[in-house]
C-alpha cells in the first residue's frame, strides 16, 4: 500500500471537487441484502473507456464516457502509479453518515492482483483495512488531494471500509481507477 498526502494542491483538489460534484451523472446506489434491493444515499458512477457492463455488490452498472476532470485526474494518476487504467468508479458520501462495509475489490474481471489507485477529495475520512487471517487492523487518514495505491496481493489478504462517522458533516468524492481485464 502506497499513500501520497497531496497529489493535488488544494487549489487543485477544489476546482476538481465542484467539477466532479457538478458535472458527474451521479446516480442512486442499490445493494441486494437477503433477496430485498436497498436504496442507499451514498451517490456513485462509473466512468471508463468504452460501456463495460459491470457487476458490483449485485446489482450491474455500464460505464460513462470520462469527463474532462476525471481524464485530468486519470493522466496524473497514471503517471504517479506507472499503471494504466480503464474505468473509474466514484462515489459521493454527502456526510459522515454515508459509508461502505468491510469487502475487497476482488471481482474476477480485475484479475489475480489488481492495483487499485484511490483519489479522495474533499472531506478528510479514516479509511481501515483488516487482515482476514490475523485481525490486524490499519487506519489510514485520506486527506483532500490525496492518493491510495493498493496493489500486490492485498486484496486477497485484506477487506476494507469506509466508517461512517457523527464527526464528519462535509461531503467527500471518493475515485478509484481500476483495469478491467478481456
Ligand atoms: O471511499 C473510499 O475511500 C472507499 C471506496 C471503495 O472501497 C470502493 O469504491 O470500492
Ligand atoms: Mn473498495
Amino acid at each position: 500500500m502506497e499513500y501520497t498526502p497531496s497529489l493535488f494542491s488544494g487549489t487543485e483538489s477544489e476546482y476538481l471537487f465542484n467539477a466532479l460534484l457538478v458535472t458527474t451523472p451521479w446516480q442512486e446506489d442499490e445493494v441486494v441484502i437477503f433477496g430485498q434491493r436497498r436504496i442507499l444515499s451514498r451517490k456513485v458512477a462509473w466512468m471508463g473507456d468504452a460501456s463495460f457492463s459491470y457487476s458490483y455488490s449485485g446489482t450491474r452498472k455500464t460505464a460513462s464516457p470520462w469527463s474532462p476532470g476525471l481524464m485530468l485526474i486519470k493522466e496524473r494518476v497514471e503517471k504517479q502509479c506507472a499503471h494504466r487504467f480503464n474505468s473509474c468508479l466514484l462515489n459521493l458520501y454527502h456526510n459522515g453518515s454515508e459509508g461502505m462495509g468491510w469487502h475487497s475489490d476482488d471481482e474476477k474481471t480485475l484479475g489475480r492482483n489488481p492495483v487499485i489507485a484511490s483519489v479522495s477529495f474533499g472531506a478528510e475520512r479514516a479509511f481501515k483495512l483488516k487482515h482476514r487471517e490475523s485481525g490486524e487492523v490499519v487506519s489510514v487518514l485520506l486527506e483532500n488531494g490525496s492518493l491510495l495505491v493498493m496493489k500486490g496481493e492485498t486484496q486477497h489478504h485484506w477487506v476494507h471500509t469506509m466508517p461512517k462517522t457523527k464527526k464528519i458533516n462535509m461531503p467527500r468524492i471518493n475515485l478509484t481507477f481500476r483495469m478491467f481485464l478481456g
